[in-house]
């Protein structure tokens, strides 16, 4: 078991107070608080080692790009990727997504079909319209369930080979639950379609293996994982990228350039124009190693606590529903209460220091599909702790109260 008041010692900021109060964080989902271990990492690389990458002889140069690659390399592990060169530094979830869709713009015809899912984030929604609009593909869209679960025979149905692309989010942003993300992979590969997954919020509960999972693009950020915001990853299977043109042209993804023709770098470097976010990139390598230093399994059966403890608290109060029951869930909570707007019971809330997120998530069609303008959302990390979520339980008490 973890000694969770050890684990929260290493982050700084769950000693402040908020509003007077002892700060409660609970909108993980929107980003993750950060260990002192990564905070003190991002100094000493500017105290130390600061330098541009890929290009000086010099020492700090060298250095700087030694450990860039070395963080690469440890990222590629983490997610058991065949080969380094298959990891590429982003600055996030919305960024590897936006570097796929704009690759498929060459590839996609009239006639072709994207399929999302009805749970998707903004993000992989906009890119993927944007994409179709671009070439005259079709997007199709996975229905939902009352549970808030992805129909899976509706799925099935969808598929034909007429199907370019399958893109789904591990774990849903809005309502926690966990996509059946293996079977839809192997589904999609069976009619010739390629799979992009995008795991922003898997990876701070879970080691994604993207080699057992055999999708060709997982995408996911640093910032929600303990590591510094600015940070993401795309994982793309090695032939994928070398079919894929490059997204963006500049500095080091050339390998020659004359007026007449410019010839691209290899992978990685094809897909990494400019300097990047060089910082960033290292730390989030620290940010993997103190998660794995909690270890994942430890992760996920304190958080499945959480959840548990939080499911069976908020149901005592009147009037509470709870949006995404689906059986297969992550320690996220959305909920509303009956005749309140979500906005006034987090206003009040967060009065009492504590953080919870309200709206739509950037999920606006999981919303119209409940019918609702948003909902509460409670999103636990592996810091958090049962008596924090007793304080929210009797703060939206409180919240409710004041309101009805
Ligand atoms: N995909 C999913 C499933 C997400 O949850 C998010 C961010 C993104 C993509 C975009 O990630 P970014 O790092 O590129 O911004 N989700 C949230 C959230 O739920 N609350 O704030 C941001």
């Amino acid at each position: 078991m973890l000694d969770i008041q050890k684990i929260r010692a290493d982050f700084p900021i769950l000693s402040e107070k908020v509003n007077g109060k002892p700060l409660v964080y609970f909108d993980n989902g929107a980003t993750s608080q950060k260990p002192q271990i990564v905070i003190d990492a991002i100094a000493k690389y500017y105290q130390e080692i600061n330098a541009n990458i890929h290009r000086g002889v010099h020492t700090l140069s060298q250095l700087a790009t030694d450990a860039y690659e070395i963080s690469r390399v440890k990222i590629q592990h983490h997610i058991n990727a065949k080969f380094s060169h298959e990891v590429l530094f982003t600055s996030g979830t919305t960024h590897g997504i936006n570097l796929v869709t704009n690759g498929f713009a060459s590839i996609l015809k009239p006639g072709d079909e994207v399929i999302v899912s009805s749970l998707e984030h903004h993000s992989n929604i906009v890119p993927w319209q944007m994409l179709c609009e671009k070439t005259g593909a079709t997007l199709k869209v996975i229905p939902m369930n009352e549970e808030g679960e992805l129909i899976i025979e509706a799925y099935d149905a969808l598929l034909s080979e007429k199907t370019k692309v399958v893109t789904v989010n591990h774990i849903s942003n809005a309502l926690g639950i966990i996509n059946p993300i293996k079977y839809m992979i192997e589904k999609a590969h069976a009619v010739g379609a390629a799979v992009l997954i995008d795991g922003a919020q898997a990876v701070p509960h879970l080691k994604p293996d993207v080699q057992d999972l055999d999708c060709d693009f997982y995408a996911f950020s640093g910032h929600k994982m303990c590591g510094p915001t600015g940070t993401g990853i795309l994982y793309g299977k090695e032939e994928w990228l070398n079919k894929l043109p490059p997204y963006q042209g500049g500095g080091e993804m050339i390998k020659e350039v004359t007026f007449e023709k410019t010839t691209y770098a290899d992978l990685p470097h094809k897909f990494e124009a400019g300097t990047p976010n060089i910082a960033g990139g290292i730390v989030l390598g620290t940010a993997v190693d103190y998660l794995n230093h909690i270890g994942f399994h430890n992760i996920h059966q304190h958080e499945t606590h959480l959840l548990q403890h939080a499911t069976k608290r908020l149901l005592e109060i009147e009037g509470l529903k709870i949006y995404g029951t689906g059986k297969n869930k992550a320690s996220v909570i959305s909920f509303n209460i009956d005749g309140i707007h979500p906005y006034d019971i987090g206003s009040i809330i967060d009065k009492l220091g504590i953080a919870v997120r309200t709206g739509h998530h950037c999920a606006q069609p999981i919303m119209n599909f409940f019918c609702i303008p948003g909902t509460i959302r409670a999103s636990f990390s592996f810091y958090n702790t049962k008596e924090e979520i007793d304080i929210m339980v009797e703060a939206i008490k409180k919240a409710k109260a004041m309101l009805s």
